[in-house]
Parts: structure tokens; C-alpha cells; sequence
């Protein structure tokens, strides 16, 4: 069996897609949580970008890029987390293309450090969860009774958009009627409960507050 050992920093999500996706195949591996400001010299050997995740093989193959990480375990670990028929496969890898550009919106909604760009990042936001709505199953995953990897990816997004009741409970978040079904049974499942570290919320929240991010005010978790 090989050795699988995730470098990662405490609040990365694209980390974190990785670690949900080893959840829901009840692999085991070992994850080593560096400090981003003090990155280990031998951080960079691994690391051309400086950037994590990476994942450690074995001791010493490297493999880096989150996407690709996770393609070489849903291919090395069973089952497989993609459906077998080559349309379909397609299908679900060009809408786990999608969820990085919805990322990339949710991140843009953190990083606003005020009202105003707020709220303009949120309509892009929502502008993609309608497309979402259009195409995913209706039993609470998105393609199918069974996650598959985009699950992992939205499950990274979702995990972090309840981190604000606010939104979580949003009319316009719930107007989507399958997209928010869809989040809450992400939300509850042990595989993305279990995806963060101990302190998740500790670090998100002094995160949110170094940033000076507008959310920061909005955290369930603050005090
Ligand atoms: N495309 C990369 C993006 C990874 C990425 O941006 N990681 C961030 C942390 S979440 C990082 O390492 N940034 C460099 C730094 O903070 O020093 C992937 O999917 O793996």
C-alpha cells in the first residue's frame, strides 16, 4: 500500500477538496500542516510554485496541484469517484473546471472589504449557483445518489459559506431550491465535517480579521 502524506497550510481549501476526497474513500494518509509564514526550507524542493497542497508518495514522489492530486487518487484508490461512462466522466470533470471559477467568486467574497464589493462579488456568486441549479441531481449530490469529486470541491465552498449564518440562511442562497438542498446534505456529512483541523475556526477567523475582510463581522464563531 503506499504511503500518502498531504502538505498543506491550516484554512487552504483547495487542501481541503483533497483531504474530502480521501474522506469519501476511506483512505488513509497523514496530513503535516505548515505555518505560510514560515514556510520549511524544505518546503521549496518540494514545491515549485510555493505553493500547497502537495502530495508526498511514498517519501519522495511529489505530485502537486490540486486537481491533479486528486485525479491521481481517485485513480490509485477505489472506488473511483467519477462516473465510468466517458460522456458522463466528461461531464462531471468540466463542471469540477466550473467550481474553481465558483471558488475563485467565494474567495473574492472573503477577500471584500466592504459593503459595496460585497455584495457585487455575492451576484456573481449567486449567478453561478443558478447555473448549478439547472444541472445537479435532485438527491442531494450532484450527479447521481452518490458523491463524486465535484462533491468535494463544493463541499470546500459550502463548508466555508456556513460559516456565516447570514448567507446560510440567505432567501436568495435558498432560492435555489436544489443547490441549498444540495449544501445542506454536504454540510452534514462526517467526510466534510471531519475536512479542517482542529482550530479550523480560530485560524479562518484571524484570517478574516488580518485581512480586514468585511465578513469578518459575520462569523458564527466570533465572539
Ligand atoms: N492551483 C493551485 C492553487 C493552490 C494555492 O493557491 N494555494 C495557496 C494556499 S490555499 C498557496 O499555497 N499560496 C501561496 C502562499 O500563500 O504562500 C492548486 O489547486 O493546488
Amino acid at each position: 500500500m503506499q504511503k500518502l502524506k498531504l502538505i498543506s497550510f491550516p484554512i487552504c481549501p483547495f487542501a481541503q477538496k483533497t483531504i474530502i476526497t480521501f474522506n469519501l474513500k476511506g483512505a488513509e494518509f497523514d496530513v503535516e500542516y505548515v505555518d505560510p509564514s514560515k514556510k520549511p526550507a524544505w518546503f521549496y524542493d518540494f514545491s515549485p510554485s510555493g505553493k500547497v497542497p502537495i502530495l508526498v508518495v511514498d517519501d519522495n514522489n511529489v505530485i502537486f496541484e490540486s486537481d491533479v492530486i486528486n485525479e491521481y487518487i481517485d485513480e490509485t484508490i477505489t472506488p473511483s469517484l467519477l462516473p465510468q461512462d466517458p460522456l458522463n466522466k466528461a461531464w462531471v470533470r468540466a463542471w469540477i473546471k466550473f467550481s474553481s471559477e465558483v471558488l475563485s467568486d467565494f474567495n473574492s467574497m472573503v477577500f471584500a472589504y466592504d459593503q459595496n464589493s460585497f455584495e457585487q462579488t455575492y451576484k456573481d456568486f449567486l449567478k453561478k449557483l443558478e447555473k448549478l441549479e439547472d444541472v445537479i441531481g435532485k438527491d442531494g449530490f450532484f450527479y447521481g445518489k452518490q458523491p463524486t469529486m465535484i462533491d468535494a470541491n463544493f463541499g470546500v465552498i459550502f463548508y466555508r459559506l456556513y460559516q456565516f449564518e447570514f448567507m446560510k440562511n440567505d432567501s436568495k442562497f435558498r432560492s435555489f431550491n436544489k443547490v441549498a438542498k444540495w449544501a445542506d446534505n454536504l454540510n452534514s456529512m462526517q467526510e466534510i465535517k471531519g475536512s479542517v483541523p482542529n482550530g479550523f475556526n480560530g485560524f479562518f477567523e484571524s484570517f478574516l480579521k488580518n485581512k480586514q475582510s468585511y465578513l469578518y463581522q459575520f462569523l458564527n464563531t466570533k465572539k
